[in-house]
């Protein structure tokens, strides 16, 4: 059995996971059709779909996944498929589809509705996640964790769009993407989703990782956005406090290690 590997692909919002020849690729939070909804607010945006698909090929062509994986909110519009949606999202899933071995979807919140926009060959997953070589496991973050992603040694989550806020003396503000790396309370977790069972599984914390989303133009959570404790995150996990985001680490995109959450000048 080959060791297995997570890894970021800097600067890309996309990770790799590797285990002897196998890999895949994981993506999360493209959004699609959400330049749609800008428009109907009077601010137009060309459609971004073919600038993602292009980007997603050239990540397949230069790592070879055999299986691509889509952590949730594919599409913008919550719980219906508005009419750009209904060109793109087949069209885009087609073009992976017929890129990569192996697609499946775990759907995120703004996935309701997208069944009729799925081509055939695309696997679509419950919201609790899935498990990946009894090593990672893989959800959107909306809903609780099924249990068997608490005995994984990583849990790889999206949903925040995780950012950080940079500002200057002079009231100049920029916000930019950011991973975040903590741990979780994997006894707690187990309580929260009913596997009580003393003695069960492994033991100690349970890493985390919460993906940016690709679609970089959303907005996102602030990490450093109030003090931590007082912003209401989002998820079931965040919100439970069973992930410590204080003590996590922050990277950027390229990935520059900017130190713990809790050591980040507050930038509101
Ligand atoms: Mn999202």
């Amino acid at each position: 059995m080959g060791r297995s590997k997570a890894i970021p692909l800097f600067p890309h919002p996309a990770l790799l996971l590797e285990k002897g020849g196998e890999r895949a690729l994981v993506i999360a939070d493209l959004h699609i059709g959400w330049e749609m909804a800008l428009s109907e607010q009077g601010i137009h945006i060309p459609s971004q779909t073919r600038r993602f698909l292009e980007r997603i090929l050239g990540l397949i062509r230069d790592h070879e996944p055999s299986l691509l994986i889509l952590l949730g909110d594919v599409k913008h519009t919550i719980a219906k498929a508005d009419m750009a949606e209904w060109r793109d999202v087949p069209e885009f899933l087609d073009a992976l589809r017929r890129s990569v071995r192996e697609v499946v979807l775990v759907p995120g919140n703004h996935d309701g509705g997208i069944d009729p926009l799925l081509p055939s060959g695309i696997k679509v997953l419950g919201a609790s996640g899935m498990r990946l070589w009894d090593r990672y496991g893989l959800l959107h973050g909306h809903a609780w964790p099924g249990p068997e992603l608490l005995e994984c040694d990583l849990l790889i989550m999206a949903h925040m769009h995780p950012t950080v806020t940079l500002s200057d003396p002079l009231g100049f503000r920029i916000i930019q993407q950011v991973w975040i790396r903590g741990r979780c309370d994997r006894g707690g977790l187990r309580e929260r989703v009913g596997r009580r069972k003393a003695g069960v599984g492994k033991r100690g914390d349970l890493d985390c990782l919460i993906m940016p989303s690709f679609n970089d133009f959303l907005g996102g959570q602030s990490i450093n956005r109030g003090d931590l404790g007082e912003v209401e995150y989002i998820g079931p996990i965040l919100r439970s406090g069973l992930m410590e985001l204080g003590e996590s680490d922050v990277y950027m995109l390229d990935g520059t290690y900017l130190g713990k959450a809790k050591g980040l000048i507050r930038g509101d």
